[in-house]
């Protein structure tokens, strides 16, 4: 039975780099859910008639936000949703199925990297025909739509049963409950060379991967093991979790550390590699080698021709301006198109529908191509698999070489975490404030030649975005500060920080970076403004 709900709205539905992301208490409180679907559908303006894909991470608060939104979306006369089996749904298998589908949109429930359960995050992406997540004009509209909804519609019925695939019936909505695993899987062997990758695992190649209890624990079982052939147990924390066993399924050197130890321990397998908690970013390891994201966009995009879905040439390659520019150096010597967009999937989607790139990534540990708009981390697992069987070279050595080729930039990302709100967006404005004056000053080692805030002009859509400042120097360093648009606990400052060197490859990292940390914290006095005196978390 229909029904017409009264409802008050909550003012904190603004999206963020990708989508709302909240903690669960907030999501949990009374038509918070459904204040936010009620308002993409009215944007929209109704959803009669249309098709959407659905589905999540797994993480608490998934099941039953889902029965929700399927209530609702039966309601407001949708036409069909696609949802994956028992609720899960891997973010790029989202963006191929809605693409396959031709659907009107798709919501994956998920807070990606953040942690779950009941004490953690919870988030929505909403996408819109395209595969991608919608625009800033688009969310801009959704949320003043959140400020003023005063109904929504619902069913009154009871749950649907998800765990069966097949069609059913939600009203005269039709549901159709998929193994979201299947298109994906078909999806990586058409671009993949499934046979040589075979064969390196039949020769005794030893992989490891990390689910970290979230999405794609049964996607890489199927792919690694099942299709591939790598060892049974090859794939750890397979089994999705509500709250990912207290996993942070962020995949990097900190909170991926069950499979960092493995690989820097003496008996290390030849390669290691992790994703988040809704499958689109990707950590990649060597034995007791790490390979920064930056670098394997790098890497990936001048190893195209290994690729049978790449090898008759790519568009451009694009990276967000906090990622480091070791990819501008590989465009360069391609010869192909090279883009700097902001922070967040959605800047890329406009430059592969205009076929101006088939590369980009992020230094979040996100890469992708053009086929899906979302980033895509067993996509990028898989492109390592296959140089690695193309070449017969081994992870660390794939790197080198590219670093003797290119030369190699040292980088690394500093968070300041918990910031109070008010306090961040006055450090930035007064930085952004302060950069004319920088020019030409030194700050030991380093002399600035430029600062000024990131502004992208988008060639598509003629809209302009700014995020983020940078501080350039006479010796290729640089220096990028943003705010974070996906924390849950106050304000986040991201210091992106990058320098370049043509000799010696096996400097220390962090010892290497550390004069450029000082300088950052000096230029946007964050000792001073946040009494922090070294960054929380080190990436
Ligand atoms: C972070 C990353 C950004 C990424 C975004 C979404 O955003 O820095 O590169 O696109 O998360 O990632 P921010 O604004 O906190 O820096 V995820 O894996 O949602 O899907
Ligand atoms: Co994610």
């Amino acid at each position: 039975m229909l029904k017409i709900v009264r409802t008050t709205p909550y003012t904190d539905q603004k999206m963020g780099t990708a989508g709302i992301r909240k903690k669960s208490t907030v999501v949990e409180q009374p038509n918070y859910i459904e204040n936010f679907v009620q308002s993409i559908f009215n944007v929209l303006g109704g959803v009669e008639g249309q098709t959407f894909v659905l589905g999540g991470d797994g993480r608490y608060y998934n099941k039953i936000a889902i029965q929700k939104i399927l209530k609702m979306a039966a309601a407001n006369g949708m036409k069909k949703i696609i949802v994956g089996q028992n609720g899960f749904i891997s973010t790029p298998t989202s963006s191929r199925v809605l693409l396959d589908n031709h659907a009107d949109g798709g919501l994956v429930l998920t807070a990606s990297h953040n942690p779950g359960g009941p004490k953690g995050d919870f988030g929505i992406k909403y996408a819109t025909k395209t595969g991608g997540q919608c625009s800033s004009a688009v969310s801009d509209k959704i949320y003043a739509e959140t400020k003023q909804i005063s109904e929504y519609k619902t069913l009154d019925a009871p749950d649907v049963d998800l765990s069966k695939i097949g069609v059913q019936k939600l009203g005269n909505m039709e549901i159709e409950v998929i193994d979201s695993v299947t298109p994906y899987v078909e999806m990586m062997r058409g671009i993949f060379d499934f046979e040589a990758i075979r064969k390196l695992f039949a020769g005794g190649f030893r992989f490891v991967f990390d689910a970290m209890n979230a999405v794609t624990g049964p996607y890489a079982q199927r792919i690694f093991e099942q299709e591939l052939g790598a060892a049974k147990g090859s794939v750890l924390n397979a089994v999705p979790m509500e709250d990912f066993g207290g996993l942070h399924p962020d995949p990097n050197l900190i909170y991926a550390k069950e499979l960092v130890d493995i690989m820097y321990s003496d008996n290390a397998p030849d390669m290691g590699a992790a994703n988040d908690g809704d499958g689109d970013r990707n950590m990649i390891l060597g034995k007791k080698f790490f390979v920064t994201p930056s670098d394997s966009l790098a890497i990936l995009t001048d190893n195209y021709k290994y690729i049978p879905a790449y090898k008759n040439g790519i568009y451009g390659v694009a990276k967000s301006a906090a990622t480091s520019t070791a990819v501008g150096r590989v465009a360069e010597a391609l010869n192909i198109g090279y883009y700097e967009v902001p922070t967040g999937w959605k800047y890329f989607c406009n430059l592969m529908d205009s076929k101006r790139i088939t590369f980009c990534g992020e230094e979040s540990f996100g890469t992708g191509s053009s086929h899906i708009r979302e980033k895509d981390g067993i996509w990028a697992i898989l492109f390592w698999l296959n140089i690695i069987a193309a070449t017969g070279k081994s992870v660390e050595e794939i790197t080198r070489e590219h670093w003797a080729k290119y030369g190699r930039s040292y980088y690394m990302r500093n968070d300041y975490d918990g910031i109070d709100v008010d306090l961040a967006n006055k450090l930035m404005a007064d930085l952004e404030a302060r950069l004319p004056s920088l020019k030409g000053k030194t700050f030991g080692q380093f002399t600035v030649s430029e600062a000024r805030p990131f502004i992208y002009n988008d060639p598509v859509d003629g809209s302009s975005t700014q995020n983020g400042l940078v501080v350039y120097f006479t010796d290729k360093s640089r220096i990028v500060y943003r705010l974070s648009g996906t924390g849950t606990n106050g304000a986040t400052l991201r210091v992106y920080l990058e320098r370049f060197e043509t000799n010696d490859f096996d400097k220390n990292m962090q010892k290497f970076l550390e004069p450029l940390a000082d300088v950052s914290r000096q230029i946007g006095e964050i000792v001073e403004r946040t009494g922090k005196a070294k960054a929380d978390v080190l990436t």
